[in-house]
């Protein structure tokens, strides 16, 4: 029970026992981040429950929360910078002597080659304070290139919202009257606000529908009204054939569309060549299904689709990004409640304004999409000898080696980097190649939120105080890029002491004096985000400081969207209506609505010619007319099976718990596959089973399961880390999936990889 020992005295005289008080910060393991409180016991989290008061999760969480100190406590946690030595192993080396190398060791590349540094990461599911502070380090160092996770997943819909929308856009779950999952597993993987609460009211509703498409009978599958169990890989064929019952059956939203959209005529003849019967037999679901969940789109008040990694990676993937949106719009699902909308940003993960005028990948010409290099390239790039390789790599808040395709060649593009550094938490994989290694303070240990605030009509921030102090040496990024951009001479006494001063007289003169130093002083301005850190962040509450950039962010908000951040509630004009949006995101650990906008101003997001949606993208157009020519067969002799290397599972997050103690299940990572395939092959729930992929080979654990569909198979993602659980030689439980993969298994256009249909071949182990 509690030691009464440690009891605080309050200001009022009453005793409190700190290990009984509770905490509010997040959780962050997945990008929902819900709201939720702690108790503590010194720096051990020993309670967790959901924050009822906070602004989207109200209360819930998922079994996942409870477990985050497995994240803040993992024996992996890094205390020190570290410098690789000859042999490879580390050494400890004090704040000092790592900024001034790691300055050096950029500088050094930069004469040599010019821009040729390649910055990876910036942030994980929890955390974007970090890379908005290496915009400063980025600057001053003159690095351009860069690239992040998105780029594996996420950067052919952002092809495609870019040429439809000129934005992103995403579906209003909570409302729609369908909700259409294609690829997507939210009832683990969530995405949305309560997502379990959601699916299960829609689930209840007899009025409104689920729609699945998974060839697994998944948990949120269980809760469909029509769940289409596709066949992997052929989602195109599917969504061509849904799109074909429209025009056939006359459905489409037509007198809409001729007011707000640019292309329909041509988009629905493409549509009208598809062979429906064909398309049905290719991908598995018959006919008739078709045609009943066509016109279940098409009389629903609204509808919101949400594709994820089921489709993102696989065949077909950039056409399938573009072909479900094309039926959304057919049928009207644009800005309106429950519909499909666009959002504004707090900063934005996503730059738009290239979109249809993408740069070429200098070294593989591939597209630049987002201004981010394609993962599946990286690698590639450095080990090859074109002169405009990549020859350095700053890596922070992401663990490549093993999260991006062909993990062996990541390492080796690692080893041949003239120079590398690492920002993480823990010794990871990646870390582990890196010429340094700089520890950061964990999530909990500094002020942290995200950009993933995507909600409209109200859009919500929460920026969270930090628990605990920072572990050891350890030091929030916000410190360590401040550092490097002094390291350089760019801020210097005469820039921050009349800012400091400034700061001390309240946000108004701050705000002046900001504006006045960035405009005489544009150099100064490109590192902003460690001037304020500088400057602002000593007046913040303590532990706040590194909150200081969200308030460059709030003024960029209010700016922008000034009658929606009034609308929110925020007062003042100017700068004044910023400063007062970033003191309310400071005030308030529940989180604030940042933006209030009307269904009515929907298209004024839109950043497409007139505002209006471009429904038309030729070049996929003529794909979709080329469907019928398609292979879609990518099974041999030799490698028989599908492979879904990846899936997300109740205890699964990402690369960011690598303590496996963590798992209250599935303690190895399963390779789930059916019944019928489990009797032909001789394996039973717990044998071994040897998987054999072009990429690699490995021995995973079997599951049985009849959720599975014959010929398919699935790993988790985020297994195969290492942990030492009691310090010693560290042990790798369950199989890193990357280890399977290849590079140049990909999508033609963004280059995403097709993790979820790896050709494979199983064989059972004896032991
Ligand atoms: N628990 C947990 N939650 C997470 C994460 C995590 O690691 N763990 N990671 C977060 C991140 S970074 C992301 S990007 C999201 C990803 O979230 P999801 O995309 O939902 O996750 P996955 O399980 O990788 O894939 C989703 C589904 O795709 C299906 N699938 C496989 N092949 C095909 C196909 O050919 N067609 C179709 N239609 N479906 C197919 C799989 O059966 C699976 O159910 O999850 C986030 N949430
Ligand atoms: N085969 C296969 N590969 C996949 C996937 C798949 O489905 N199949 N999914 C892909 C997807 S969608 C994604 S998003 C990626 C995710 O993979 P990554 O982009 O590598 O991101 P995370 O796994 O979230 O790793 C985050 C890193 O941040 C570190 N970290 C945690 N907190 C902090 C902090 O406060 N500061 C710093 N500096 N570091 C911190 C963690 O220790 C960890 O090393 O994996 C991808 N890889
Ligand atoms: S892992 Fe679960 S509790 Fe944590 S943010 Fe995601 S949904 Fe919320
Ligand atoms: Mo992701």
């Amino acid at each position: 029970m509690t030691d009464l020992a440690d009891a605080d005295t309050r200001p009022d005289g009453e005793q409190v026992d700190p290990t009984m008080e509770w905490h509010k910060t997040a959780c962050v393991l997945c990008s929902n981040n819900c709201g939720v409180e702690v108790r503590l016991d010194g720096r051990t989290i020993t309670r967790v429950r959901g924050n009822k008061a906070h602004i989207a999760s109200k209360g819930y969480t998922c079994e996942k929360a409870l477990r985050i100190d497995h994240y803040q406590n993992a024996r992996s946690r890094l205390t020190s910078p570290m410098k690789r030595m000859p042999d490879g192993s580390y050494l400890e080396v004090d704040w000092d002597t790592a900024i001034a190398e790691v300055s050096a060791g950029l500088v050094g590349v930069r004469e040599r080659h010019g821009d040729k540094t390649l910055y990876y990461g910036g942030g994980g599911q929890g955390n974007h304070l970090g890379g908005f502070y290496a915009s400063a380090t980025r600057a001053a160092f003159g690095i351009t290139r860069r690239s992040n996770a998105l780029a594996q997943e996420k950067t052919g819909e952002a092809w495609v919202e870019g040429r439809m929308f000129g934005a992103h856009t995403h579906g209003e779950f909570h409302e729609a009257e369908v909700a259409v999952f294609l690829g997507k597993n939210p009832w683990h993987s969530h995405g949305f606000d309560e997502s379990r609460r959601v699916l299960k009211a829609i689930s209840a509703d007899p009025d409104r529908s689920l729609i699945v498409i998974d060839p697994r009978r998944t948990e949120t599958a269980d809760l469909a009204d029509h769940w289409l169990a596709v066949k992997p890989g052929t989602d195109a064929f599917l969504l061509a054939a849904l799109g074909a019952v429209l025009m056939e059956e006359d459905l489409c939203a037509t007198t809409w569309l001729n007011e707000n959209a640019v292309g329909p005529a041509e988009t629905m003849a493409a549509f009208a060549t598809v062979p429906i019967a064909d398309f049905a037999d290719r991908c598995g679901i018959d006919e008739a299904t078709i045609r009943t969940v066509a016109r279940r789109l098409a009389a629903a008040e609204s509808v919101s689709v949400y594709e994820d990694l089921g489709v993102e990676m696989a065949p077909f993937s950039t056409l399938v990004s573009y072909l479900h949106r094309a039926i959304s719009m057919l049928l009207g699902n644009f800005g309106k409640p429950g519909a499909h909308v666009a959002h504004t940003w707090l900063i934005p993960l996503f730059n738009y304004a290239a979109s249809g005028r993408e740069s070429l990948d200098p070294v593989t010409g591939t597209a630049v999409i987002s201004g981010m290099a394609a993962c599946n390239d990286i690698a590639d790039g450095i080990l090859s000898d074109h002169p405009d390789r990549t020859r350095a790599l700053f890596i922070e808040s992401a663990n490549p080696v093993h999260s991006l395709a062909q993990s062996e060649k990541f390492r080796q593009a690692m080893r041949r980097c003239e120079f590398s550094v690492v920002i993480d938490v823990a010794m990871t994989e990646t870390a582990l190649q890196a010429d340094y290694v700089l520890p950061a303070a964990s999530q909990y240990e500094k002020a942290e939120t995200t950009f993933f605030s995507f909600s409209f009509p109200d859009n919500r921030t929460w920026l969270r105080p930090p628990l605990l102090t920072p572990l050891g040496e350890s030091l929030p990024e916000a410190e360590i890029h401040t550092r490097l951009v002094e390291s350089l001479g760019l801020l210097d006494d005469s820039d921050v002491e009349p800012l400091r001063r400034a700061a001390q007289q309240g946000y108004e003169a701050f705000a002046a004096a900001f504006a006045e130093v960035t405009a005489a002083n544009p150099s100064v301005g490109a590192v902003s985000a460690a001037l304020l850190y500088r400057t602002l962040g000593p007046t913040l509450p303590a532990g706040m400081e590194n909150a200081a950039a969200m308030w460059g962010s709030a003024q960029m908000v209010a700016q922008k969207y000034p009658d929606q951040v009034q609308a929110a509630g925020h007062e003042g004009e100017g700068s004044a209506l910023g400063s007062a949006l970033f003191d309310a995101m400071l005030r308030n650990p529940d989180g604030v609505v940042f933006t209030r906008h009307q269904h009515d101003d929907a298209f004024d997001l839109l950043r497409t010619p007139d505002q209006k949606i471009q429904l038309a993208i030729p070049q996929l157009l003529d794909e979709l007319r080329e469907l019928p020519n398609a292979n879609q067969q990518h099974t041999s002799e030799e490698f028989p099976f599908v492979l879904s290397a990846g899936e997300r599972r109740a205890f699964t997050a990402n690369d960011i718990m690598r303590d496996p103690s963590w798992r209250k299940k599935d303690p190895e990572g399963a390779l789930r596959l059916s019944p019928a395939d489990a009797e032909s092959l001789g394996v039973t729930t717990g044998a071994r089973v040897r998987i054999t992929t072009p990429g690699g080979t490995a021995v995973a654990v079997a599951e049985v399961t009849d959720t599975m569909m014959d010929g398919h198979v699935a790993l988790p993602n985020g297994l195969g880390l290492s942990y030492s659980p009691a310090g010693g030689e560290p042990e790798v439980t369950g199989v890193a999936p990357n280890e399977l993969t290849l590079t140049d298994w990909c999508d033609p256009i963004a280059k995403t990889p097709w993790h979820k249909h790896v050709p494979a071949r199983l064989e059972p182990v004896d032991r």
